[in-house]
């Protein structure tokens, strides 16, 4: 089921989510939906509060090499943990949550992390380049953080004018 997706400025989007602690038919019906949701938007990255569920869940689906989302390459994320962060980057990061509104953020170039999949089962992985990026973004939603947040304090002044300045026009 597609679900509705939450906007800026929305209070939801500041909750700090909580660990999973049953991997139950309700916990892969919202990994579903999720995913159903993220590709109805043309997503890459979700985190569950996103949705309005504060839950420590999130998934990514980067394109591949002939820029094409395979759902076999869906990363499904439980109760993530980043271990190390080694490195800087800079990439134009986007967000759902944030349509229309792209910036430039700087984070950590390569992480590992733990965490768990739908069956429960723990990971650790090494990830850089795009999906270190998106694991940062999206661990960032979990802790009730958005990408706007990471912004210089000019840029960030920039984005509230012209933020409210789009919800005005939506009236
Ligand atoms: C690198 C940086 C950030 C991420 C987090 C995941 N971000 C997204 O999935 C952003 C998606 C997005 C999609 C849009 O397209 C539609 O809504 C149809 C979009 O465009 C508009 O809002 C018009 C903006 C963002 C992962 C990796
Ligand atoms: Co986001």
């Amino acid at each position: 089921m597609i679900r509705e997706i939450i906007t800026y400025p929305n209070k939801l989007l500041k909750t700090k989510s909580k660990d999973i602690t049953l991997f139950d038919d309700d916990l892969h019906t919202l990994l579903d939906d999720m995913y159903e949701t993220m590709m109805n938007k043309n997503g890459i990255g979700l985190a569950a509060i996103q949705i309005a569920v504060p839950l420590n869940v999130l998934i990514i689906n980067l394109p591949n090499e002939e820029d094409k989302q395979d759902k076999s390459d869906l990363l499904e994320v439980i109760n993530p943990k980043i271990l190390q962060m080694d490195g800087s980057t800079i990439y134009t990061e986007g967000c759902l949550s944030v349509p229309e509104y792209y910036e430039d953020v700087q984070r950590a170039e390569s992480i590992k992390v733990s965490f768990l999949n739908r069956e429960g089962q723990e990971i650790i992985k090494e990830y850089e380049g795009l999906m270190a990026i998106a694991f940062q973004h999206e661990c960032d939603h979990l802790k009730g953080e958005l990408f706007v947040e990471k912004l210089s304090f000019l840029k960030r002044k920039k984005f509230e004018k012209e933020w409210k300045k789009k919800l005005k026009g939506k009236k």
